[in-house]
C-alpha cells in the first residue's frame, strides 16, 4: 500500500516536471526579443526613448522599425561626433547580434519621437525582420 502510493507520487512528479518544461520553453518562443527599460525623454522638438534590446533567437535579427499611436512618427537614430560636432543620424536598421545587449541611451542609439498625437495609448510596436512584432506599453 505505501509502495504504491510512493510510486503514484513518483508518476505525478514526472507529470509536473514535463508540464513545467513545455511551459518554459512556450515562454522562451514567446520572448523571442526582449525590450527592457523603456523610458522616454521629453524635449523641445520632438521626444527621445532609451531603452535595452536583446535577441534571444539563434539567429541574428535586425530591428527595423518602432510605431505608436501617441506619435505621428518615430525613428530610429544614432548620434556620432564629426569635426567636434555631436551629429544625428537615421538609421534604416539596427543589427542584432544573437544573445547580445544592445543599448539606446543618450548620445547614443535612440528613438526619436515626432509629431505627439491626442492618442495617449503609450504602446510601442517593434518591428523586426525576421522575429514577431513585439510590444510594449508605458503607462
Ligand atoms: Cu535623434
Amino acid at each position: 500500500m505505501k509502495q504504491k502510493t510512493m510510486r503514484q507520487s513518483k508518476g505525478i512528479s514526472m507529470v509536473m516536471f514535463f508540464i513545467a518544461t513545455i511551459y518554459i520553453l512556450g515562454a522562451t518562443a514567446q520572448a523571442a526579443v526582449t525590450i527592457h527599460k523603456l523610458e522616454i525623454r521629453h524635449g523641445h522638438k520632438a521626444d527621445a526613448a532609451y531603452f535595452e534590446i536583446t535577441n534571444m533567437n539563434d539567429k541574428t535579427d535586425a530591428l527595423l522599425s518602432v510605431e505608436s499611436p501617441a506619435y505621428g512618427n518615430v525613428e530610429i537614430h544614432t548620434m556620432s561626433m564629426a569635426n567636434n560636432v555631436m551629429r544625428m543620424r537615421r538609421l534604416e536598421r539596427v543589427e542584432l547580434p544573437i544573445n547580445e545587449k544592445v543599448i539606446f541611451k543618450r548620445m547614443g542609439l535612440h528613438l526619436m519621437l515626432f509629431d505627439p498625437t491626442d492618442n495617449k495609448d503609450m504602446t510601442f510596436t517593434f518591428r523586426f525582420e525576421h522575429t514577431e512584432p513585439v510590444n510594449v506599453q508605458l503607462k
